[in-house]
């Protein structure tokens, strides 16, 4: 085990850039939104300060209004499209004047990363200071998404671009893209230069994404306009478990810090409303899972991914629907042959086992997944996902994405995407202690 940990911090010092870190180098040569919150878990066991600063320099990008964008343009690279001359995020009035970022965002994982980084810490009173000078900022953005993503007061926050989400090309969005149809763009991938096409999402895939942002760049990326006009509005499981469980993080950090009532008061009004409709909205009865709502065209899209189990990760689900979550992961996603956990339904005709998030497992899933089924007492399962995790990343490398075939593992490369890939170093790092 020392050597994979060893192996997991070159990874990590290898892909920090003074201040911040990319998520591996070429594929994705900025800093984005939910890595930078996993890579700060993994740093905050061997150098507390990459980790206050991955996450102060995050923080630095948010807008006035509270938002935070999916991918901070540190520097200047031609390695990655759509850049920054795309995105064109200054055309909103309450944009960042200091950074170049994307109009969009991604899951919020920041609020519980300080709390993971206050329970991993050596010097708490340290920690718990440096929290202070950052919280209030995570709890803005907190405000921003319930303010102007929960047109209808439900407590869910809805995703309009499946980058949003973190799990891009995931067959979830296939029936939303059905029902667009964007031109044809000209442009010049430069993921698939890094990386075999058969892995990456396809061109005509990659119209529908810079259509939707098309739609919001004509609007200045109002919220008001995108939530009226935009294709794509959906209210994803693991999002809204994410921002739960920050919700949680900020009530219990608030609490150590003192003061803060009104602060700790609305944050659990927010969490009381998520937590509801996450059991009434987004759990599926029949499937007995999560499943994403699709908020544009007003109905559940009835699949089943690795994010419909993501809210034993946020103390959402009760013990029942917890065993019908562990029931389906088993019969479906867990067979002899396979690792656990799948990104997409194996059983499913849409799955392809390399296709990115069309069915391969990632790392950081399988964290939350570990840590939720330890909480719900099902610690033999958690013991198997960790395990798993393990013996992929010590099989194949620190890949970005792994095969979920056991027989793929000791036959040829099952290891995926982008290699050195720093949330698979920091997550699994986290994993072994
Ligand atoms: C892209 C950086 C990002 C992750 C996403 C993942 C991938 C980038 O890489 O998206 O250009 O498609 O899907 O979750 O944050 O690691």
């Amino acid at each position: 085990m020392k050597n994979l940990e060893n192996e997991a911090k070159r990874v990590l010092l290898g892909n920090w850039k003074d201040g911040f870190s990319v998520p591996c180098a070429n594929l994705y040569p900025f800093q984005w939104k939910w890595d930078s919150g996993f890579i700060a878990i993994g740093f905050a066991h061997f150098d507390m300060d990459k980790a206050e600063k991955e996450v102060a320099t995050l923080l630095d990008a948010q807008w006035d209004n509270g938002f935070i964008p999916h991918i901070v343009f540190h520097t200047k690279s031609d390695t990655y499209f759509p850049g920054p001359e795309f995105h064109q995020s200054e055309l909103h009035p309450d944009s960042s004047k200091k950074y170049k970022s994307t109009g969009m965002t991604q899951p919020p994982v920041t609020g519980f990363v300080l709390e993971e980084m206050y329970n991993i810490s050596k010097d708490k009173p340290a920690t718990l200071a440096y929290i202070n000078s950052v919280i209030d900022k995570v709890y803005h953005n907190h405000q921003y998404f319930y303010e102007n993503r929960d047109p209808h007061q439900e407590g869910l926050v809805y995703i309009y671009h499946n980058w949003e989400s973190g799990t891009d090309n995931s067959p979830i969005w296939d029936d939303i893209f059905a029902t667009m149809n964007p031109p044809h763009y000209e442009f010049t991938r430069r993921d698939t230069t890094h990386v075999d096409a058969s892995e990456r999402p396809t061109n005509r895939e990659y119209d529908h994404y810079l259509h939707i942002i098309n739609i919001a760049k004509e609007h200045n990326y109002s919220d008001e306009k995108i939530a009226e006009l935009s294709p794509f509005l959906v209210q994803d499981p693991l999002f809204n478990s994410m921002l739960i469980k920050s919700n949680e993080a900020l009530i219990n950090l608030y609490k150590m810090i003192g003061g803060n009532d009104d602060k700790i008061k609305q944050l659990t009004e927010w969490n009381t409303k998520s937590v509801h409709s996450m059991n009434t909205k987004l759990y599926d009865e029949n499937l007995k899972v999560y499943v994403h709502y699709d908020l544009r065209n007003n109905k559940p899209i009835p699949f089943i991914t690795s994010s419909s189990f993501s809210p034993v990760f946020a103390n959402i689900a009760t013990p029942e629907q917890v065993e019908g979550l562990v029931t389906v992961m088993l019969d479906k996603f867990g067979g002899e042959d396979k690792y656990l956990c799948a990104s997409f339904d194996p059983t499913n005709e849409r799955y392809n086992p390399k296709k990115y998030w069309r069915g391969p497992v990632w790392v950081n899933l399988n964290w939350m997944l570990y840590r939720g089924l330890r909480k719900y007492g099902y610690s033999e399962l958690a013991e198997r996902v960790k395990k798993d995790t393990i013996e992929i990343v010590e099989k194949s490398g620190f890949y970005e994405y792994f095969d979920a075939r056991k027989e793929i593992h000791n036959t040829g490369k099952a290891g995926y995407g982008g290699g050195d890939f720093s949330w698979s170093a920091a997550l699994l790092l986290d994993m072994l202690k």
